[in-house]
């Protein structure tokens, strides 16, 4: 088994990671499994975000290591919440805080109108060092609601309407979330390039010799 740390503290996240993850010969392992210390997400693109998540992982643990950065972009607000979308409500905001402050700003905007994305981009280093990160991106095209519906997902996924099901992201199984999603497609990007790629797994079993002397 292959292990890498994930270097998310999103349980949301870590769910579905496992459930798309299972059968891949790859130990994914949350950086809370080794009190990795939470980063500043400082970058003002996905990608710079989730190069320093996983270099911050990677350089505390010494494993390769994961990481997603991802948000929503509504086209009514022009972008936002984009890279700000854990933190819409505030910096000690929860989902259904930044749920609230979603609804309000769209209160006057007609459903035509509120046409929105989903954005996941991974990260994936095989050191703190890796110059050459490996990046998967996608997108995830859906509606805002008027209101909540579903229980399942996390995040925005209630107000998150997926037009060919007719259902929020909260109604969906996770195996259909992941099958459609954002994060879904970039996991089955980053699946394809590493059943490919011996030479990613050489380079960090080398990397790992390195660190641990
Ligand atoms: P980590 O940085 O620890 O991974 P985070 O939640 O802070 O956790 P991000 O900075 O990437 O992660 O912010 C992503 C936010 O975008 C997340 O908190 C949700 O509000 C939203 N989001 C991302 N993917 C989502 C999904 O699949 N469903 C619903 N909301 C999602």
């Amino acid at each position: 088994m292959r292990q890498i740390v994930l270097a998310t503290n999103n349980p949301g996240k870590v769910r579905e990671f496992n459930a798309a993850l299972t059968g891949y010969h790859l130990e994914i392992v949350p950086q809370s499994a080794f009190n990795v210390p939470e980063i500043e997400e400082t970058g003002l693109t996905f990608i710079e975000n989730a190069i320093l998540k996983a270099r911050n992982a990677a350089q505390y643990t010494g494993l390769p290591a994961l990481a997603d950065d991802s948000g929503l972009t509504v086209d009514a607000l022009h972008g936002a919440p984009g890279v700000y979308s854990a933190r819409y409500a505030g910096i000690c905001a929860d989902d259904r805080l930044n749920i609230v402050r979603l609804l309000n700003e769209l209160r006057n905007t007609p459903a035509e109108q509120r046409t929105a994305r989903f954005h996941c981009v991974l990260a994936l280093l095989q050191h703190d060092a890796d110059p050459t990160p490996l990046i998967f991106q996608a997108r995830w095209e859906g509606m805002i609601t008027f209101e909540p519906y579903g229980s399942g997902g996390f995040g925005y996924d209630p107000v998150f309407l997926v037009l060919d099901e007719g259902q929020t992201a909260a109604e969906l199984d996770l195996a259909v979330k992941n099958r459609l999603s954002h994060r879904g497609q970039a996991l089955a990007q980053l699946v394809k390039a590493l059943g490919t790629s011996s030479d990613f797994w050489n380079q960090a079993t080398v990397a790992a010799m390195q660190s641990t002397g």
